[in-house]
């Protein structure tokens, strides 16, 4: 399947793997652009020696291109920054923020660059600013969303813009993929399929809970505090959510004390009590443990069969 990000990028197929802070390391990447996708290593909150050292992983484990994402609330984001063009990163995406103060840096070592936006008003901004395309990310994603659904964001962001679009949050299929291009969309992201794969580094109590969940197990906390976060329901968003409603200072507080290493303790340790599970709204479609190329095959080959049957059933000539 050839669109301008499987040219720009140099990729068999325009699927990118989402970044997932303390997953997404050198071997899920090297895994998933091996199979022909772009593989992402997580930046997270990480320092950016433990970031170099999953690149050199990845880069021995692979010679496709590799991402690098760059979530703009860590307190690292600067030395990631400055990292991925001295280990000459082909592509940065990023989260959670604008990167503007970056982009001079990386668009002079051809780095290509590609920011997650949850508004037309950022995607236009990031257009203006020479991204080489642009991720919108609707709010059935997993992780920290903005407020618009993918269904409403992807075609408002692909009218607004002239660089390609990437659509992302609730891709589980080739019929997700197949909607994701109908909108107008060029490629896709997908976070949460990809904690169903062998090659993740997720704890066994992670994967099982993906597996199991419905249409109806995720939840949205932190709006309280400007930072929404979609997880797993767990018996730490619950307790999140009642100290939400009571909305006071201490609270609040109380919530970061909570909070603070909760995804960490997810994804090592498989902590039900005490972790944050981080999950798109699709994980009630996904019921199989599979591997990188196995979802890549299916996502692709789903989404050209959808695509094809369309196109003679509502054809002009069908
Ligand atoms: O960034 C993500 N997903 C993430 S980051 C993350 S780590 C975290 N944990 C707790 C609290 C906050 C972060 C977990 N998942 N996705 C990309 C994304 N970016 N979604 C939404 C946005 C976004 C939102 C607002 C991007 C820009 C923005 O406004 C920027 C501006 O200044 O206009």
């Amino acid at each position: 399947m050839k669109t301008r990000i499987t040219e720009l990028l140099g990729i068999q197929y325009p699927v990118i793997q989402g970044a997932m802070a303390w997953i997404a390391n050198g071997d899920l990447a090297a895994a998933v652009s091996e199979a022909g996708g772009l593989g992402i290593i997580a930046g997270g909150a990480a320092p950016a020696e433990v970031i170099r050292a999953e690149i050199h992983k990845a880069r021995a484990a692979t010679r496709k291109p590799i991402g690098m994402n760059i979530m703009l609330l860590s307190p690292n984001a600067d030395d990631l920054a400055k990292l991925a063009v001295e280990e000459k990163i082909e592509v940065i995406t990023t989260g959670a923020g604008n990167p503007g103060k970056y982009l001079g840096d990386w668009k002079a070592a051809g780095i290509k660059i590609i920011p997650v936006v949850a508004s037309v008003a950022l995607a236009k901004r990031m257009e203006r600013a020479g991204a080489d395309a642009v991720i919108a990310e609707g709010m059935e994603a997993g992780g920290h969303i903005g407020e618009t659904t993918s269904m409403a964001l992807l075609p408002q962001v692909v009218d607004a813009v002239e660089i390609p679009v990437i659509g992302a949050g609730g891709v589980g299929d080739g019929r997700g993929m197949a909607a994701m291009l109908a909108l107008g969309a060029e490629g896709v992201q997908c976070g949460t399929i990809f904690l169903t794969a062998a090659e993740c580094p997720i704890s066994d109590k992670y994967r099982e809970l993906v597996l199991k969940a419905s249409d109806i197990s995720t939840v949205v906390t932190g709006r309280a505090n400007g930072h929404p976060v979609r997880a797993l329901k767990s018996p730490l968003t619950r307790k999140c959510l009642v100290l939400e409603k009571q909305g006071d200072d201490r609270s609040l507080e109380e919530i970061e004390t909570m909070t603070s290493g909760s995804l960490r303790r997810a994804v090592q340790e498989g902590d039900f009590a005490e972790g944050t599970f981080m999950s798109g709204q699709i994980a009630g479609l996904l019921n199989e443990p599979t591997t990188c190329t196995a979802i890549l095959d299916k996502l692709v080959g789903g989404a050209q069969a959808i695509l094809a049957d369309r196109a003679t059933r509502f054809g002009k000539e069908g």
